[in-house]
C-alpha cells in the first residue's frame, strides 16, 4: 500500500506569516534536495519573502512568547545606519560599499593580554543560537527580529578581563572608502567612530548577544555585519554596528549619541515607558508594518531578566 502523506512544508493556506514560512523552511531544509524539485510552493514563498539560503548553524529559539516576526524584507530595508546615511530607506541601497574579508577585532584595555582576532576565528569558539527578540528603536518604532548570535558573556569570559574592569566598550570600524558618512570630514552627521557601551554587569547578562546574522543566515551588511551588539531591553542606539574594536575599561564609556545630544540621550537607554524622550513620548510604538501603535513595555518586556539590574536607581536621572 502506498499512502501519500501531504509532506508538512507544503503551505497551503493562503495567509501564512512569515515565522510559519521560515519554520516550514527549517522542516525543508531537513527533507534535502529530493523533496526541493516538487515543493514550488514553498520555493515561492521563500522567494516572495525574500528569505536569505541559511548558511549558519545554531540552536534555534523555541519563541515561547509567540513574538510574531518582521519580515526579512523589513528588517533589511528600514536601518539606521548613519555611517551611510540618516535616511532608512537610504541604506541598504549604499551598504554594498561595507566590506567584510579580513574583518579584524582589536581587544585591548583591562584585559589580562590584549589580541586581535580574525572574525571568522573569533566566531569558532563560540556556540550560535537564535534569540527572537523585540527591538525597539529610541524614535519610537519596532520590529521583532530572530537573530543569530553568541552570548556577549562567553566573549567576555574569553578575553579575560582584569578586576578592575567594569565597563565593556565597543567601536564600529572607521573607514572613508566603506563608509560614505565618514568620508565627508567635518560635515559627517555625528563623530566617529560610533561608540557604545555597557556597564560588565549588563553585557554579562544573558540576554546579551554579539550577533553575526538573522533568519538563519549571515548579518546583512545594512544591519551591520559581520558582527553587532544586541541588547533587547535597551533602545536600538545601544546595538551597535560592524563591530571593530572591543575594550574593557573602569570608566564609563562616553557612548556616541550621550556625546552628540546629552540633555536627550543617556548611557543607560533602558526602554521606559514612563520615562518620556525630551521631545515625544516613549509610552507607545509602531512595530514595522502595522499602522496601529502598541504599548511600549518596561525595559521592552525583559524586565524578569533585568530589572535586577538598575534595583535603587532613579531611571530618570539615569536614562
Ligand atoms: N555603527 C552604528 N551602529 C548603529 C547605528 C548607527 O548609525 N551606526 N544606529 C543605531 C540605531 S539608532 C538603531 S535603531 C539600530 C538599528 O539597527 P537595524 O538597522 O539593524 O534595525 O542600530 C544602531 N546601531
Ligand atoms: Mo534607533
Amino acid at each position: 500500500m502506498n499512502i501519500i502523506k501531504k509532506p508538512t512544508w507544503q503551505l497551503s493556506e493562503k495567509d501564512v506569516t512569515p515565522k510559519e514560512i521560515f519554520d516550514k523552511r527549517r522542516d525543508f531544509l531537513k527533507l534535502g534536495v529530493a523533496s526541493l524539485i516538487t515543493s514550488n510552493s514553498v520555493l515561492e514563498l521563500f522567494a516572495k519573502e525574500n528569505l536569505p539560503i541559511k548558511n549558519l548553524d545554531y540552536q534555534i529559539d523555541k519563541n515561547i512568547q509567540d513574538l510574531k516576526l518582521n519580515t526579512y524584507d523589513q528588517i533589511t530595508s528600514y536601518n539606521n545606519f548613519y555611517e551611510f546615511t540618516t535616511s532608512k530607506e537610504g541604506v541598504k541601497p549604499l551598504a554594498n560599499t561595507l566590506n567584510t574579508n579580513n574583518w579584524d577585532i582589536v581587544v585591548d584595555g583591562l584585559i589580562e593580554k590584549e589580541f586581535i582576532i580574525r572574525f571568522e576565528d573569533l566566531m569558532k569558539n563560540f556556540q550560535l543560537e537564535e534569540r527572537i527578540y523585540r527591538f525597539r528603536c529610541v524614535e519610537g518604532w519596532s520590529m521583532v527580529v530572530p537573530w543569530i548570535g553568541f552570548k556577549l558573556s562567553d566573549f567576555i569570559k574569553y578575553a579575560k578581563p582584569l578586576s578592575s574592569a567594569k565597563y565593556i566598550r565597543f567601536e564600529t570600524l572607521v573607514d572613508e572608502e566603506m563608509f560614505p558618512d565618514q568620508a565627508r570630514g567635518i560635515f559627517s552627521t555625528i563623530d566617529y567612530p560610533y561608540v557604545e557601551g555597557l556597564r560588565l554587569d549588563e553585557a554579562m547578562n544573558d540576554l546579551t548577544i554579539l550577533a553575526v546574522g538573522l533568519y538563519g543566515s549571515s548579518m546583512p551588511k545594512q544591519n551591520g555585519a559581520p558582527i553587532r551588539l544586541i541588547v533587547p531591553w535597551k533602545y536600538g542606539f545601544k546595538s551597535v554596528k560592524s563591530i571593530a574594536k572591543i575594550s574593557f575599561t573602569d570608566k564609563e564609556p562616553l557612548n556616541s549619541w550621550q556625546k552628540e545630544n546629552p540633555r536627550e540621550y543617556g548611557f543607560y537607554a533602558n526602554v521606559n515607558p514612563n520615562v518620556d524622550h525630551p521631545r515625544w513620548s516613549q509610552k507607545r510604538e509602531r512595530v514595522l508594518g502595522s499602522f496601529f501603535k502598541q504599548k511600549t513595555l518596561m525595559f521592552n518586556g525583559y524586565e524578569k531578566e533585568v530589572a535586577h539590574l538598575y534595583k535603587g536607581m532613579d531611571l530618570r536621572k539615569y536614562f
